[in-house]
């Protein structure tokens, strides 16, 4: 059986999501073992050993460890096709494929400038410069996927949810959690909700144990 290593409410939400896609479609079940990342799980040497980058998601496949969100849902897609987790026109795919490359390449590296300044500046002050600017990028992609959410229907790629809905959902989590309120975007908003209410979705949300809503007013 496949087996994912997920950290909950990180990014190894989108292959979880994309783990339930298949099963509802065609069976196929998945263990899913979470990594307690705030506890350094992802560092031990048992951990390292199948991931030397400390970091989820990795799959596991006949005992064989797969790594990197792009070549895990890649790996998904093309060993699950009839799951119809992206569109099968060739060029429509390659569409897709780039929101997530972006999503993956671009996105979420500017939301680690938010989350860990310390990565990217030594000084105190050069942190906190970064994280702002982080955080103003990270707002600009938001609205960017704002605009996509609005030609929804009810997907970003069709009638299945795919794990670039999944990528996109986990943004805006992540945003409410440094301050950006989702009120503000409500297009992307009224999408993830649709998103959260599929039944695979809500499956992936039920085992991380995560909440929609992160944001707090201060
Ligand atoms: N490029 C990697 C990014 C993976 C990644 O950034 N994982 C984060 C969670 S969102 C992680 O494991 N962080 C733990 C750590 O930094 O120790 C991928 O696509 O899989």
């Amino acid at each position: 059986m496949m087996k994912l290593y997920y950290g909950p409410g990180a990014c190894s939400f989108v292959p979880h999501v994309t783990l339930e896609v298949i099963k509802a479609a065609t069976g196929e079940d998945f263990e899913a073992q979470a990594v307690k990342l705030h506890k350094g799980e992802q560092k031990t040497p048992e951990y390292l050993a199948m991931n030397p980058l400390g970091l989820v998601p990795v799959l596991v496949e006949d005992g064989k460890p797969l790594t990197q969100i792009v070549a895990i849902c890649d790996y998904l897609e093309r060993r699950f096709p009839q799951a119809g987790l992206l569109p099968t026109d060739p060029w429509l795919r390659a569409q897709a494929m780039s929101t997530f490359a972006w999503m993956n390449n671009t996105v979420h590296p500017t939301f680690t400038h938010i989350y860990r300044p310390a990565n990217f500046a030594s000084g105190e002050a050069a942190q906190a410069d970064v994280r702002q600017v982080g955080l103003d990028v990270f707002r600009s992609h938001l609205e960017r996927i704002q605009g996509m959410a609005q030609k929804a229907a009810p997907f970003l790629f069709g009638d299945t949810p795919s794990f670039v809905d999944a990528y996109a959902l986990v943004f805006l989590r992540w945003g409410g959690l440094v301050g950006i309120d989702p009120a503000g975007l409500p297009a992307y908003k009224a999408y993830v909700e649709r998103l959260a209410a599929a039944p695979a979705v809500a499956a992936a949300i039920a085992r991380e144990g995560i909440a929609l809503e992160t944001y707090k007013p201060k």
